[in-house]
């Protein structure tokens, strides 16, 4: 790897005018060391950065890359899209394809509503279950991430995790008061939530298969304990599948698993990684929506040409060829990484789920918030470096997911095991 020169100076100058030197902070590097790389493409599996190193790609812009960086038929689409109008600010017939779609793949999302980012599908969701059922409590899992609307910047993953700031300042009492807190995996925490907060809590929203705290699957009849619990105390339930939807399997990790939620939120992968989101779930739920219903919520950018254009592309071949290879992938990436560690006699969980994982540095399972929170994150730092050096860009932190894609060829994953062996011995090398 050539030295990153060109990466620290553009890092420097971005000091002077973005927070931090970056727009997201999980990319700033502050949980594995050193300074981002600035990357000036990216294509299939791989990533170049500004002072032409490339890199097989394993953040694949947090999931929504099912078929890898800019393919061309879908940049051709963008391309013939976009010289018709980029944004209209009125309807366009994209979004109801886009939308039906979506409800095939999905059925419990009769209605659909589609909004610019993740975090604004969650946020709108909830505000929809409270008008609902004109409650105002709702009930996360620590180590959970749906964004960053107030409500959910209590014991967040992903970004809040990493930088230590689970729970944000900025977000005021009155509005933490309303988050109450369960444990992933833990039935009996949201009984006693359910007991203790009767008829006030309007919803549980859980990652059916979670990401953000690195891959944490349900446990046996957690999600179908989570259903009976929530439909018991007329408590909606919302399954964030702004990961696992589209990744897990064509209808999300609901088909899978066989739980249908009340509510569903996507994110960036409906719009086959361009900025989009969308919310939906039971009509008579989502018709209290305005215009139809009088909970208010809206965007310019909403249903835009483009992401739906690209929307359309990526749903058109969810093929069962497609989760086939990214299964047999993942599997191989798992195991590889975790005979690396064998071998280097480093304690190692590799959590997966089909095209998902993550390598958790710790002996013991992870299975929650608490169990992730024991990985050891210095010997992540010192495996990401390993890696990096040697041409792979896993996520810079713990606590996020590696990601294949249809582009990750068997050769790719085999050069990053054969990657990951060197770097196992350097965490073990450093550790003693
Ligand atoms: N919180 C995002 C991953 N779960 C990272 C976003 C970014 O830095 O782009």
């Amino acid at each position: 790897m050539k030295k990153p020169i060109r990466s620290h100076q553009l890092f420097a100058r971005a000091q002077h005018i973005l927070p931090g030197g970056v727009d997201s902070p999980v990319r700033a590097f502050q949980a594995v060391g050193g300074s981002p790389l600035f990357i000036r493409r990216a294509a299939g599996a791989r990533i170049e950065d500004v002072d032409g190193n490339r890199f097989i790609d394993y953040v694949m812009s947090w999931g929504p890359l099912l078929h890898g960086h800019a393919p061309s038929g879908l940049v051709t689409a963008i391309a013939v899209a976009a010289r018709r109008g980029t944004s209209f600010g009125a309807p366009c017939a994209l979004e109801h394809e886009l939308g039906e779609r979506v409800r095939a793949l999905m059925p419990s999302m009769e209605r659909v509503r589609f909004v610019s980012s993740g975090t604004e599908a969650a946020m709108s969701a909830v505000r929809v279950a409270r008008a609902f059922t004109r409650r105002d409590k709702i009930v996360k899992f620590a180590g959970c991430y749906h964004g960053h609307a107030d409500g959910f910047l209590v014991k967040a993953g992903s970004g809040a995790t990493t930088l230590g700031v689970p729970t944000s300042p900025g977000v005021s009492k009155a509005v933490a008061a309303d988050t109450l807190l369960a444990r992933y995996n833990d039935l009996p925490s949201v009984a006693a939530l359910c007991k203790t907060h009767k008829k006030t809590i309007a919803a549980v929203i859980v990652e059916p298969i979670a990401g953000n705290m690195g891959v944490t699957p349900p446990a046996d009849g957690f999600l179908q304990g989570l259903r009976e619990l929530t439909a018991r105390h007329g408590i909606l339930l919302i399954f964030d599948e702004v990961i696992s939807g589209f990744r897990a399997s064509p209808g999300g990790a609901q088909s899978i698993l066989g739980v249908t939620p009340d509510l569903t939120c996507l994110g960036k992968i409906i719009g086959g990684g361009l900025p989009v989101g969308a919310y939906g779930g039971r009509a008579d739920i989502m018709k209290l929506v305005a215009p139809a219903g009088p909970v208010y919520q809206a965007g310019t950018l909403s249903g835009n040409p483009l992401a739906m254009t690209a929307g359309l592309w990526s749903v058109k071949r969810l093929t069962p060829g497609l989760y086939r290879n990214l299964a047999r992938r993942g599997a191989m990436l798992a195991a590889g990484l975790a005979d690396a560690a064998r071998a280097a006699n480093v304690p190692l969980q590799v959590n997966a789920h089909g095209s998902m994982l993550t390598p958790f540095f710790t002996s013991k399972p992870v299975r929650d918030y608490e169990s992730a929170l024991a990985a050891d994150t210095t010997a992540y730092a010192t495996f990401f470096g390993g890696m990096l050096k040697r041409g792979i860009n896993p996520p810079p932190s713990q606590f996020e997911a590696w990601f294949l894609s249809a582009a990750h060829t068997d050769r790719d994953v085999e050069q990053t095991i054969v990657a990951a062996r060197a770097a196992m011995k350097a965490v073990k090398r450093k550790a003693s």
